[in-house]
């Protein structure tokens, strides 16, 4: 047995130092084996996003909307897109595109999306209703049609967002984070005057829309004390 021999400090004291130390790198290892590495999914949203960019749409319709300067939609403020509407007729498409999302590139699945309109028509007696909403996914509109023909406020004093879709809503699409992120994602809608006679003006102040999608995190856990 070789002898170990500690020379300028005290044999005994370096040989509890050594002991503690080795009891030391014995626990640190014992820690390292209880910390395991997961990948933790979490639940999450993004917005409410404005767009940057407003136009019609001749899909459907036979009304064009006009935007004040510089804009009609992007904000909820005095300005606003509007298409005057006369004998049961119906507004072409307000297409709306660039919200800005920066959902995450990798680890993310889309879950679901609300679209929010500020709208309103002008009519004291006749309405004007949602005749078709849908979702622009790729610069493409969408088979969905989540309209339920909701009357739109009667005053612009009344204005109040209209929700559609929601957080689990794919509006029959399927989506990566890159669709979300895309400058040519968006929503498109038409109003209809369902009055016979007269005229009204359809009014749109803001769109918005917030995505919901699940991410996930690679983080360590300790599983052991
Ligand atoms: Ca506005």
């Amino acid at each position: 047995m070789p002898t170990v021999t500690f020379t300028g400090v005290d044999s005994g004291t370096s040989r509890n130092t050594l002991k503690n130390s080795m009891a030391f790198l014995s626990r640190s290892r014992l820690i390292l084996a209880c910390l395991l590495l997961s990948n933790v999914c979490f639940g999450a949203s993004s917005g409410p996003n404005s767009p940057n960019t407003e136009s019609t749409d001749s899909t459907v319709g036979t009304v064009s909307w006009s935007f004040p300067s510089p804009d009609g939609t992007f904000a909820s403020d005095s300005n606003r897109a509007t298409a005057s509407l006369t004998a049961s007729n119906s507004t072409r498409y307000l297409r709306n595109q660039g919200f800005g999302f920066a959902l995450p590139a990798t680890n993310c699945v889309v879950d679901g999306i609300l679209v929010e309109w500020q709208r309103s028509g002008t009519s004291p007696v006749d309405r004007v209703i949602d005749s078709s909403v849908r979702i622009v996914k790729g610069g493409v509109i969408g088979s969905t049609n989540r309209s339920a023909g909701i009357d739109w406020p009667l005053t612009v004093a009344e204005e109040a967002y209209a929700s559609f879709g929601g957080a689990t809503d794919l509006w029959g699409e399927t989506w990566t984070c890159a669709d979300i992120n895309a400058t040519n994602f968006g929503s498109v809608v038409s109003g209809s005057y369902i009055g016979g006679v007269g005229a009204t003006l359809a009014s749109v102040n803001h769109t918005r829309i917030t995505v919901y999608y699940t991410g996930s995190n690679w983080r360590t856990e300790e599983i052991c004390d």
